[in-house]
C-alpha cells in the first residue's frame, strides 16, 4: 500500500512539474513584449515536444519503480521465508545512521545474529566502522546514485552469509528524498532526524516520514544548543503518519537507546511468531 502511495505521489509530482512547465510556456507565448516573434513557430513546436517528453517521463518513472517493486517483493518473500527482519535506515547525510548501527550492533550482537548492507556514494568508511563491531557487513557504492535500490541489495546479499541472520540492517545513502521511494524488501523503513537539522523536516520531506514506522530523533544531547522543538517535530511527523513511533535518542550519550533496542527485540519476536503461525496453518 505504501509503495502505491509513493508511486502515486511521485506521479502527482511529475504531473505538477509538467503542468508548471506548460504554464511557463503559455505565459511566454502571451507575453506582449515578446521580442522574438519570428521564433514563435519554433517555440510552439518546443511546447509540443515538452508535452511528449512529459508523457515519456511518467511512463519511464512507472517502469523504474515497477521493476524495483518486483525485486523488492522477491526480497520480501525471501526475508519472510528465512525469518529475517529487514530494516531500511534512512536520513539526511550525517544524522547518525552509522553511529546508531555501531551502538545497536555492539549491544544486540549478544542476543541476535545480524548483518549490515552499507550504502554509500563513494567510500567504505561506514562499512569499516561496522566491521569493527565484528558484525558482517557488505558495502555498496552507488557511484553518485542518491539511493539504494532492490537489485543492489539483492546482489549484495551474495557477499554475506545469511544463514541464521535474524536482523538485516540496510543503511541507505544519506538523502532525505530518494531512498523513501525505492523499497528494498524491508519490513520497516526507519528514519533518523537529528536535532541539528530543524524540527520542520517532516513537513518539508513528507514521503520519508510518511513511509517510516519509526522516527529516531537523534543527537538530543545537542538540544540545549539548537533551536529544535521536539513537540513540534513529533506533531509534524504524526500529522503525516499517525502510527509513527518516535524515539528521542543520543548515540553519543546512549540516552533513549534502550527503548529502540526493546522495539527491535519485539519486532524480531513478532516476525518469528508470524512465521510460526503461517507454518502451523
Ligand atoms: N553530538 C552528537 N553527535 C552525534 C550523535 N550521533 C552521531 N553523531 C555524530 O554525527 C556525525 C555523523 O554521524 P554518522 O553516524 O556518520 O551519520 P550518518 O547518518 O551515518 O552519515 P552518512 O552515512 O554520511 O549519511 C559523526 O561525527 C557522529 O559522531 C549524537 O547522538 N550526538
Ligand atoms: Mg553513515
Amino acid at each position: 500500500m505504501r509503495v502505491l502511495i509513493n508511486v502515486f505521489s511521485r506521479i502527482k509530482f511529475l504531473i505538477a512539474t509538467i503542468l508548471k512547465k506548460h504554464e511557463k510556456h503559455e505565459k511566454h507565448e502571451n507575453h506582449e513584449n515578446h521580442e522574438n516573434h519570428e521564433n514563435h513557430e519554433k517555440h510552439e513546436k518546443h511546447e509540443k515536444h515538452e508535452k511528449i517528453e512529459g508523457k515519456m517521463e511518467i511512463s519511464l518513472e512507472q517502469n523504474i519503480l515497477g521493476a524495483n517493486d518486483k525485486i523488492s517483493d522477491e526480497l520480501k518473500e525471501y526475508f519472510s521465508k528465512e525469518n529475517i527482519l529487514c530494516l531500511n535506515l534512512m536520513s539526511s547525510p550525517g544524522s547518525g545512521k552509522t553511529s546508531l548501527l555501531v551502538k545497536t550492533l555492539s549491544v544486540l550482537s549478544k542476543e541476535f545474529s545480524m548483518a549490515v548492507v552499507e550504502g554509500d556514494l563513494q567510500t567504505d568508511n561506514d562499512a569499516r566502522r561496522i566491521a569493527e563491531t565484528g558484525v558482517q557487513v557488505v558495502q555498496i557504492n552507488t557511484n553518485g546514485g542518491c539511493h539504494l535500490d532492490a537489485k543492489m541489495v539483492k546482489d549484495s546479499l551474495k557477499s554475506l552469509n545469511m544463514n541464521g541472520v535474524e536482523i538485516l540492517f540496510v543503511e541507505n545513502v544519506g538523502n532525505l528524498v530518494c531512498p523513501a521511494e525505492f523499497s528494498v524488501g524491508e519490513d520497516h523503513k526507519i528514519t533518523l532526524l537529528s536535532v541539528a537539522e530543524g524540527d520542520d523536516k517532516p513537513q518539508k520531506y513528507p514521503t520519508m516520514f510518511h513511509s517510516s514506522a519509526v522516527m529516531l530523533l537523534n543527537k538530543v544531547d545537542l538540544l540545549p544548543y539548537v533551536d529544535f522543538d521536539t513537540i513540534k517535530a513529533r506533531e509534524h511527523a504524526s500529522a503525516l503518519n499517525k502510527n509513527i513511533i518516535v524515539f528521542p535518542v543520543s548515540c553519543r550519550t546512549e540516552e533513549g537507546l534502550e527503548a529502540w533496542y526493546d522495539w527491535l527485540r519485539a519486532e524480531v519476536a513478532k516476525k518469528k511468531s508470524a512465521i510460526a503461525f503461517e507454518n502451523a496453518e
